[in-house]
């Protein structure tokens, strides 16, 4: 259990921290901790998690070119939800208690447009219904069985979601059946102690964050939400302002994490207003990291909460409550790096 010294400690050498100039090398098994990425002319993609990588890549494949970012953002984050091993965003995401596989999805760009869908089931690929819901309906956000018939008046493929892995998970999950959202940084454990294969992760989400060659900025993200979640229950991630929030005058944040305590504090939008105000990417993230914390009696010591910020000149910013949060940059430079975020709790500067 982390002390209040541990916490002081983690700040201060957070702080420290801060001064880190410049891009680290390429990515390790334990990726470095940076702070923060200074600004870069020119296109760049970043994303939550290892995963990012080739969610990065696949966004590149459009922005190096010169594509748009909002094209980008659609594209790259197609590649987890299209991935039967990741089971926190769709085809293969662990279900909800009931054993329904129920996904979240928003996507915005920096004009304000944006559209987003939550609680869908069937639909392989939510972001491009979100994006759908963005440029043909009047709405903003649609759920469940309308988001569903929407889809399918759109002409997508419908299947099942729960592939025979997530739902192995799921029958050794319901023989306790308690509802835990343990920290990232711990779920390898965690599964093992369930005796799960593969996956180490019982939630995850990717947010990815794009400015391209014309300085356009998007976000998208997507995700299967917290496993063994209440049927019905939504998380951030399809709610604008909470787990996406864009705005080109500035820049954009996204979350991952448990996604009640990023609604209750309006968390990407708190980010991007913070850095309207001239906060960096790093300190607005780390600003909001620190309101979810304080507010929590326990000072979250059982939660994970990561943001991630993408300013629109290209700096980026990411900070979590636990250690073990991980983000991906790419850019014209390198594409495939992946970071390790501060955070309050045990940095690996303790
Ligand atoms: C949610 N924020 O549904 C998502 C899940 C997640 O790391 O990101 N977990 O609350």
């Amino acid at each position: 259990m982390p002390t209040r010294r541990d916490f002081l400690k983690s700040t201060l050498m957070t702080a420290s921290a801060l001064a880190v100039p410049s891009i680290g090398a390429a990515a390790t098994t334990e990726p470095a901790q940076r702070a923060a990425i200074p600004a870069r002319a020119g296109a760049r993609v970043v994303s939550t998690w290892d995963f990012g990588v080739p969610a990065n890549r696949a966004a590149w494949a459009l922005l190096g070119p010169g594509g748009k970012a909002l094209d980008a953002v659609e594209a790259g984050v197609q590649i987890p939800e299209a991935d039967r091993a990741n089971h926190s965003v769709g085809l293969g995401g662990y279900p909800d208690r009931d054993g329904h596989v129920t996904l979240d999805a928003s996507i915005m760009d920096g004009d304000g447009r944006c559209g987003a869908v939550a609680c869908i089931e069937r639909i392989v690929h939510p972001i491009r219904v979100a994006r759908r819901v963005m440029e043909v309906t009047p709405h903003v956000l649609l759920v469940g069985e309308g988001a569903l018939q929407f889809a399918r008046e759109q002409g997508f493929h419908e299947q099942d979601l729960l592939t025979p892995e997530a739902e192995k998970a799921w029958h050794a999950w319901m023989k306790e059946a308690k509802y835990r959202p343990v920290p990232n940084s711990e779920n390898r454990d965690y599964h093992q102690s369930l005796g799960l294969p593969g996956g180490k992760h019982n939630h995850d989400t990717i947010g990815m964050l794009a400015v391209d060659a014309h300085g356009h900025l998007a976000g998208a993200c997507t995700t299967s939400g917290m496993a063994w979640k209440l049927h019905g229950r939504v998380g951030d991630s399809p709610i604008i302002g909470a787990g996406l929030y864009v705005d080109g005058e500035v820049g954009g944040a996204t979350s991952t994490g448990v996604g009640e305590e990023v609604i209750r504090n309006a968390g990407s939008f708190l980010v991007v207003e913070l850095m309207r105000q001239g906060r960096s990417p790093q300190e607005a993230c780390e600003e909001a990291v620190r309101r979810i914390v304080k507010k929590r009696p326990d000072g979250a010591k059982e939660l994970q909460v990561g943001f991630l910020a993408l300013r629109r000149d290209g700096a980026v910013g990411a900070f979590a409550i636990q250690h073990g949060f991980t983000y991906a940059v790419c850019d014209a430079d390198s594409q495939d790096r992946v970071f390790g975020s501060p955070s309050v709790y045990r940095t690996s500067f303790n």
